[in-house]
């Protein structure tokens, strides 16, 4: 059978490409399974022509969509804009699989999948194909004759060895490394041990059985990462686990192999919980050139009672110290505007994000995702209405939020001024370079310094 995917990505900061790893091991599972493959990639602003001509070039029998909330309000346009062609429509991603909701409301879509989509994908694929029933797959939720079939959840996946590496053809994937910093992007897990009340990692975990947090086998990673950089041209290597070092001996067996087989510059995400010297040693011995923490909130109380985020002040102080001080650069992810944050609260990010002085920092304005703690809390208060996301902005750079103790005009203004405040009596040249890439043009400045993109970023990271 032919399946396009479709990978919106539509309104996003920053300017790179990126591959989805969902998408691409979706595709490796129906390739294996003798299916066929495509993806209409949407990138930039809201135009669903390539995805018109894609469908008429390449004929698929369905169409098989990604979700993210911030994208759903394009995807639900784009649906009902394709329905004149009569596909069988699904789909998929954190956004349906805690918004099954999404089937009822969406005119054009027949189906949704609710958390790891592989083997009910590859079910539906085959029952379509075979003219077999389609109402009763696990994990499936199919919508036939204005009538809704919802179906209980499979187990999560025990083994992810046993899938095959995701399927980077079906995306230009050498375009994708080189609008991305030369970069090639790696899971070794999937989930998260943690449950911060703003992130999809708390709602996923409740969906299906079994183990959440699983980690491939180091061989099999590496296996995938030497298949990579010797198809592609590559510099270096980003493993973006939600958590790369929950286990210690798992990071210190993979520094080992990764050093002695691979040896490429690589960058990592963690929690600054885990940060102990030997863990960085074994780090910056492997040839880690970046990590990257959340601090997300700085003020210790509202972090723990709102984002349910536990560590204190003095380990973030403490882990950004030590990693610093091994000679690996430092990244802060940070938030604003998450309900019941106030300007005080959220100067509290700034002092200590000016304390620890990170290499690098993000920050985004807080976008509440359904099936989320935070979530809810806006919905009770009031904070947000059902069409509050419908408005057109780039992702997480504006409020959907409407608090008393925060107005919208503070918020911006926090978001637009929060790399300034940390940076400028340290260094003013990045201080500047963030005020202009946080600034009202910076998504301009941005296409228009695209060139040069790279130079941008060493004289920012320093
Ligand atoms: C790696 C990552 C990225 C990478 C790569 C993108 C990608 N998804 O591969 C980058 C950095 C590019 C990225 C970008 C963004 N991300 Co991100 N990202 C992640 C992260 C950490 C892991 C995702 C992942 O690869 N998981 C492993 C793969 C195998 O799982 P998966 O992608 O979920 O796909 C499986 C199922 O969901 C399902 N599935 C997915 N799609 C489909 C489609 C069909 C048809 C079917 C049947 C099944 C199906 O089957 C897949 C295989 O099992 C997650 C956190 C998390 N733990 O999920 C956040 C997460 C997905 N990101 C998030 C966000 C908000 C973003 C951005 C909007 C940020 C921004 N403003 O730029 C963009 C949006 C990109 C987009 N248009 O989709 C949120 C989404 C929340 C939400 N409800 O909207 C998450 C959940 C984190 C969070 N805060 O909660 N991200």
């Amino acid at each position: 059978m032919r399946i396009l995917f479709v990978y919106p990505d539509i309104n996003v900061k920053g300017g790179a490409l990126s591959y989805h790893i969902g998408i691409g091991s979706l595709s490796a599972v129906l390739k294996k399974a003798g299916h066929e493959t495509a993806l209409q990639y949407l990138y930039g602003d809201y135009n669903i022509s390539p995805l018109i001509n894609k469908i008429k070039q390449f004929n698929p029998e369905l169409i098989a969509v990604t979700t993210v909330s911030f994208q759903y309000k394009y995807i639900r346009r784009m649906l009902s804009e394709i329905k004149q062609f009569r596909l069988f429509t699904i789909c998929g991603g954190p956004h349906v699989s805690l918004a099954p909701w999404e089937l009822e409301r969406s005119e054009g879509l027949d189906a949704v999948c609710i958390g790891e989509g592989e083997y009910p994908l590859l079910e539906l694929v085959n029952n379509l194909q075979n003219g077999d029933d389609i109402t009763k797959i696990q994990n499936v939720w199919v919508k036939k004759d204005g009538q809704i079939f919802t179906n209980p959840n499979r187990p999560l996946i025990a083994e992810l060895d046993s899938l095959p590496f995701g399927d980077r053809e079906l995306f230009s994937y050498q375009e994708v490394i080189n609008s991305d910093y030369d970069r090639a992007i790696f899971m070794c897990s999937r989930g998260c041990p943690y449950s911060c009340a703003y992130c999809c990692n708390s709602g996923l975990r409740k969906l299906q059985d079994g183990r959440y947090v699983r980690f491939r086998s180091i061989d099999n990673v590496l296996a995938e990462i030497k298949e990579v950089v010797s198809k592609y041209k590559v510099k270096s290597v980003y493993l973006n686990d939600d958590v790369f070092t929950e286990d210690y001996k798992y990071v210190s067996d993979f520094c080992r192999k990764f050093k002695s087989e691979i040896n490429y510059p690589f960058e990592i995400n963690t929690r600054v919980e885990f940060m102990t010297e030997d863990m960085v040693s074994n780090l910056k011995d492997a040839g880690c050139y970046r990590v990257a923490m959340g601090i997300e909130q700085g003020d210790e109380d509202f972090r723990k009672k709102i984002l349910n985020r536990r560590m204190s002040n003095e380990k973030i102080e403490k882990a950004f110290i030590l990693v610093k001080n091994a000679g690996i650069k430092t990244k802060s992810f940070n938030i604003v505007g998450f309900p019941f944050e106030t300007y005080d609260i959220h100067m509290e990010t700034v002092n200590i994000n000016r304390k620890v002085q990170p290499n690098s920092l993000v920050v985004y304005i807080f976008e509440p995702y359904p099936g989320t703690p935070l979530y809810d809390m806006c919905i009770k208060n009031n904070f947000i209405k059902e069409d509050s996301g419908e408005r057109d902005f780039i992702s997480r750079t504006d409020t959907t939020l409407d608090m008393p103790q925060f107005s919208r005009k503070q918020i911006l203004n926090c978001y637009r001024n929060f790399a300034w405040r940390v940076y400028w009596k340290k260094s003013l040249k990045k201080a500047l370079l963030h005020k202009a890439y946080y600034s009202k043009y910076g998504e301009f400045l941005i296409r228009l310094l695209s060139p040069f993109k790279k130079i941008v970023q060493k004289f920012a990271m320093d």
